[in-house]
Order: structure tokens, then C-alpha cells, then sequence
């Protein structure tokens, strides 16, 4: 059994880590595309991670992969119609990831706990006014540009303290619109519109965004700079570099990771943790 909802709040105080299961119930997303767009092999998955240790179980219907197009709301909707609810009613806690308030309105109406979006309430004026309305806890992510365009030619003078102050301000409106601080989650935005040395240096620099104060989830699972660093074009065999990324966030302070392959990360998290803890 995961861990319950305060504690997931909780852990950048506890130093609990948190696991956050990827579901994407997509065609195209970038590693696991089509293997859960059929409801019955969703809801599997879904079974599997929270077995594996999952602590939450974050659902997507839209692939947001460097140039992806954009999925309707109509569309995110009918894909997660039967597939969220069973996975409410297994136990899991469930976040929603999704950009769109209507998308997410219908995840809490279904039983989900926790909004993941990764446009940080940009895209809908609505999603910040909707989080504070059901008090759900919201995580606000980092991205330069849009899925489309963010990797055309991602620039910056200094990528975390950019990130910093942008995380900073999202989660000034998040509390504006009326979300308690302690409901609030920032994420760096591993992979949205960051080159190599700027993934690395996120990583690296991740005490800074720790110091914010809030909790903290990275999200570097399987992608292209885990495989390019060792030579993997296969995305299924980039564990044990997301394992790597993990644990250097997690030394630095992060508490929540975001990942497809839950048991190595759960392992490898409760070895870190007891050594610190010793
Ligand atoms: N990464 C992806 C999607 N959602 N949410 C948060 N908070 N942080 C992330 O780093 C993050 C995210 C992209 O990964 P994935 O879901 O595996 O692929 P796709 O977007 O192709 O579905």
C-alpha cells in the first residue's frame, strides 16, 4: 500500500520519497505509446505499478513528446471515460495530467486527487480557480515554449535560476487564485524545452529549487537524455539511467518521482533513503 495523500504532501518535510506511476493512455506517447489505450491494459498497468510500490498513479491522455499536436478536451475525455474510474476504485491515488480544466473537472469528479499540469495553469485560465475551488493539491511544471516547438532551440543564460523565478511566480498565482502552499508542487520540467546540459544542470541544481520550500517532483523517466548520455535508443532500456537521475534529485532534496518503471525506482529510493537516514 502507498502512501496516503498528507503524506505525499508532506514528504519534503518527512523526506519520504514518493512514486508517481506513468499511465498514459495515449497512442504516441514517446516510450509506452499504445501498449494502455485499451482500458482493460490500462487498468493492468495500473495494478502492476501500485503492486510494484507505486504511491500515485498519474494518468494522461495527451502525449506532450517534443512535436506533439495538441489532443481536444473531448478527446481526453473519452479516453480516460472507463479507465480512471477503475483505477480510483482500485485504491490508487490518482493524479490527472492534463492541461485542460474540463479534463481535469471530470478526473476529480471521478475520484482523482491531484492535478499534474505541465503547462503550470498557463494554458487554461481556469485550472488554478479549479484546483483552489476543490482544494486539490496542483503540480506546476516548467516548459519553454509548447510539446510542438520546445525543442527547436531551447536558450537560456542561466536555466535554474529562469526556472526558479517561473516556478516561483506559478506558484505565486497558484496561491493567488486561492491554493493553500502546502497543496503546491513545482517540477522543473525535465525534457520540455532543455537541451542536454540544461537537464543536467537542473539535476544538478536542484537544491535550488528545493529552496523554495515546496515539495518537489522530477519527471527525467526514460527520456532522450537518459539514452543519449550511455548510447539507448531503445527508451525501455533507459532504467538504470532513470535511476541515476532520480537518485542525484533525491541527494539534492526532491521527494517525488515521476516514472515508468516503478520497482527499480522504488528500491533504489529505499536504499538512499536508509543510508541517509543511518
Ligand atoms: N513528463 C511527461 C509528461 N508529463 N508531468 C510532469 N509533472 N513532469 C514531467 O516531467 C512530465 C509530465 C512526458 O513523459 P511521458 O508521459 O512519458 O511521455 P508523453 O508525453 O509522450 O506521453
Amino acid at each position: 500500500m502507498g502512501l496516503s495523500l498528507d503524506d505525499i504532501l508532506a514528504s519534503h518535510r518527512t523526506r519520504k520519497p514518493v512514486v508517481m506511476g506513468i499511465l498514459n493512455v495515449t497512442p504516441d506517447s514517446f516510450s509506452d505509446g499504445g501498449a494502455f489505450f485499451d482500458p482493460g491494459a490500462a487498468a493492468e498497468q495500473a495494478r502492476r505499478m501500485a503492486d510494484e510500490g507505486a504511491d500515485i498513479i498519474d494518468m494522461g491522455a495527451e502525449s506532450t513528446r517534443p512535436g506533439s499536436e495538441r489532443v481536444t478536451a473531448g478527446e481526453q475525455l473519452r479516453r480516460l471515460r472507463k479507465v480512471l474510474p477503475a483505477t480510483v476504485a482500485s485504491g490508487a491515488v490518482v493524479s490527472i495530467d492534463t492541461t485542460l480544466s474540463p479534463v481535469a473537472r471530470f478526473a476529480l469528479d471521478a475520484g482523482a486527487a491531484i492535478i499534474n499540469d505541465v503547462s503550470a495553469g498557463r494554458d487554461d485560465q481556469a485550472m488554478l480557480d479549479l484546483a483552489a475551488d476543490r482544494q486539490a493539491p496542483i503540480i506546476l511544471m516548467h516548459m519553454l515554449g509548447t510539446p510542438k516547438d520546445m525543442q527547436a532551440e531551447p536558450r537560456y543564460e542561466n536555466v535554474v535560476a529562469e526556472v526558479r523565478v517561473f516556478l516561483a511566480e506559478r506558484a505565486a498565482a497558484a496561491e493567488a487564485a486561492g491554493v493553500p502552499r502546502e497543496r503546491i508542487i513545482v517540477d522543473p520540467g525535465i525534457g520540455f524545452g532543455k537541451r542536454l546540459e540544461h537537464n543536467l544542470a537542473l539535476l544538478a541544481g536542484m537544491g535550488e529549487i528545493v529552496s523554495l520550500g515546496l515539495g518537489v517532483l522530477v519527471g527525467p523517466s526514460r527520456k532522450r537524455f537518459i539514452g543519449e548520455l550511455p548510447g539507448q535508443d531503445d527508451p525501455r532500456q533507459r532504467t538504470a539511467g532513470t535511476v541515476a537521475a532520480c537518485l542525484a534529485a533525491w541527494s539534492r532534496g526532491a521527494t517525488m518521482f515521476r516514472v515508468h518503471d516503478v520497482q527499480p525506482v522504488r528500491d533504489a529510493l529505499a536504499v538512499a533513503a536508509a543510508i541517509a537516514g543511518a
